[in-house]
């Protein structure tokens, strides 16, 4: 693993493909928050990356000295299991294209964003970055898990063919401010603080869970995931991935306790076995991440507290007006 002692330059333009979601919007907040002058976000309403010409001409006429590719259909664990088609091949086209474009246009630094499904099902944990391709994936996820591999081999090889000086940050599972809340394709974290929250508005006395509660996650808030990304821009140059977790997971029945806690739902939590658990268990080996001197700050207690005050403010409608909108 090689260390780089040399920052980004401040002033250089830095292009973050997928500004308008959960990571993308975080990262584009992050380098603002760092004295980055010059940072252009892409929204799918912008450009369609899936378009390779527009992809193309974008990044020519724009001519970014750096790319943070947050760009991908995402979704939780329904979303994946039931589009798997546009999981596998929208994710492909999306960071072929941008890839491409990004070496034309000459492009020097980019991160591509993955994802801790990419290790196999039963990877030995914490999941050490070597276990990539060393055992069958996650059924529920396994077109995008190909997907995110195909966009790690592919930064690979523009550095061995190349010499581009691209990364590949693999984060755990990343919630916080900005979230998705729809039902159909939230992750567990949103998912609960929704279903808690309109229960006890409600006055429910039962919240069902998806699962046996038994899996067990890893939790990275955003904003620690964004200051990860730009510390691996500062100081990192290697063609492995870097693992970007907390070094801590629970399950999901301690999860929804804790989500319980926070919202204030004091009713009773069951279960529907019916649906799937996905990977049993999901921690990440940081240790490489932890070498190049970068520490999580966000707690999950803390980071709840902060997603549920985004939550209430942008997206439940006021308690007791019934119904609920759309925020972000
Ligand atoms: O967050 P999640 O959808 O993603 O689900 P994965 C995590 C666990 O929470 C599973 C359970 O065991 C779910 O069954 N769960 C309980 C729920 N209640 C709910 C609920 O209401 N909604 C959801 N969504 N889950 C995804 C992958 O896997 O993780 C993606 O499908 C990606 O490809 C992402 O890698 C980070 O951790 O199982």
């Amino acid at each position: 693993m090689s260390v780089r002692p040399t920052a980004l330059d401040r002033s250089a333009t830095v292009l973050v493909a997928g500004s308008s979601g959960l990571v993308g919007s975080a990262v584009v907040r992050r380098l603002r928050a760092e004295g980055f002058t010059s940072v252009v976000g892409i929204r799918s309403t912008d450009v369609d990356l899936t378009d390779e010409r527009a992809t193309l001409a974008h990044l020519r006429l724009l001519r970014p000295a750096v790319v943070v590719d947050a760009a991908a259909r995402v979704g939780g664990i329904a979303a994946n299991d039931a589009e798997p088609v546009e999981f596998l091949a929208d994710n492909l086209r999306i960071q072929t294209n941008l890839f491409a474009a990004a070496h034309a246009a000459d492009v020097d630094r980019l991160l591509f964003l993955g994802s801790s499904c990419i290790y196999p099902k039963h990877a030995p944990q914490p999941i050490p970055e070597s276990a990539l391709l060393t055992g069958p994936l996650e059924e529920t996820n396994s077109a995008y898990a190909i997907a995110k591999i195909a966009g790690v081999i592919a930064v690979q090889s523009y550095r061995r063919q190349y010499g581009r000086r691209w990364i590949c940050a693999m984060p755990t599972n990343v919630y916080g401010p900005g979230d998705t809340f729809d039902p159909a394709r939230s992750h567990v974290l949103p998912a609960l603080l929704q279903r808690f929250h309109t229960a006890r508005a409600e006055g429910a006395g039962e919240v069902v869970v998806w699962g046996s509660g038994t899996p067990r996650r890893e939790f990275v808030h955003v904003d620690d995931l964004a200051a990860a990304c730009l510390h691996l821009l500062d100081h990192y140059d290697d063609p492995a991935p870097v693992n970007v977790g907390v070094g801590e997971d629970l399950s999901i029945a301690e999860l929804a306790r804790l989500v319980a806690d926070a919202v204030g739902f004091t009713g009773r939590i069951s279960w529907d076995t019916g649906r799937p658990d996905g990977t049993p268990r999901k921690l990440l080996d940081v240790s490489r991440l932890r070498a190049t001197g970068w520490r999580p700050r966000i707690g999950l207690p803390e980071g709840i507290r902060d997603t549920l005050g985004w939550y209430v403010e942008h997206v439940a409608a006021p308690a007791g007006a019934g119904g609920s909108r759309r925020g972000g």
